[in-house]
């Protein structure tokens, strides 16, 4: 039974990399909306009626496991989804905001996000639950989705545009920064260039992807099998640039289903 991930676009593919390097037993099953790509600016619910539409799709690969690893979805669609389906549903905005709760010292924790993943509030909700005093610092960056999704990650470009969304947040005592958008651990090298190297960055792929890990450990459904899986990917749009920007990511050629 595979794991179910899906995204906006290439963005998912991130927490897909840290399965795959922390669970290499498991076959994945992605979906990328690529064609629909971006979802931040769209209204909540749009975003979930997308969600719930793929959802439905991928349900007939009778997942164990459904991850939305997608934020924007996360924070608008991860309670309807998980009402869709009987099998546990994996959000990647709790795990990432338990991780910053436990990295930061001064106390204050900075979270970037689509624009819909910030005006949901979504983070800030959850960390205030986890700590009541924790002072939270939230931008959205809608310049940064588009330029993963060119597969353009390290260029003049790049650096000048994270600069113009991030340069402000160097004002506060920020020590901890929620990657809140699957799409931005691509840019990671470039934001910490610009935060500063003492800034410690979260991503919520990484995070997510423990969380996964011991949800199948608590089941007691880890794959067992000896061979390593085929997994399958598709997407909505352009499946060549998807291949392209997947097959730099995960560092091996892959399947694209059609
Ligand atoms: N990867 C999605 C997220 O984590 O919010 C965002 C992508 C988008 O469509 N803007």
């Amino acid at each position: 039974q595979p794991i179910a991930v899906l995204d906006s676009g290439v963005g998912g593919l991130t927490v897909v990399k840290e399965v795959l390097r922390q669970l290499p037993r498991e076959k994945v099953i992605y979906f990328g909306d690529t064609a629909r790509t971006p979802y931040g600016p769209r209204p909540a619910e749009e975003v979930v009626r997308f969600t719930r539409e793929i959802v439905d799709y991928l349900i007939q690969y009778r997942p164990k496991m459904v991850v939305i690893a997608c934020n924007t979805a996360t924070a608008v669609a991860l309670e309807d989804i998980c009402s869709l389906v009987d099998v546990p549903v994996v959000g990647v905005i709790q795990p990432g905001a338990r991780a910053a709760i436990g990295r930061t010292q001064t106390g204050v924790i900075g979270v970037i996000g689509t624009e819909g993943t910030i005006r949901s509030g979504a983070y800030e909700q959850v960390l205030k639950e986890l700590s009541p005093h924790i002072k939270v610092i939230s931008e959205a960056c809608p310049a940064f989705v588009p330029l993963v999704e060119k597969g353009n990650f390290r260029s003049a470009e790049t650096l000048q545009t994270v600069h113009r969304e991030l340069d402000h947040l160097r004002g506060y005592q920020i020590d901890t920064l929620i990657l809140g958008c699957t799409h931005y651990p691509f840019l990671s090298d470039t934001i910490s260039e610009v935060m500063g190297h003492n800034v410690a960055l979260i991503s919520s792929a990484d995070e997510t992807a423990r969380e996964i890990s011991a949800i199948l450990h608590d089941k007691n459904k880890l794959a067992l099998n000896e061979d390593l899986p085929v997994h399958q990917f598709l997407c909505s749009g352009d499946p060549r640039i998807f291949k392209r920007i997947a097959e730099q990511w995960l560092g091996e050629q892959i399947e694209l289903t059609p």
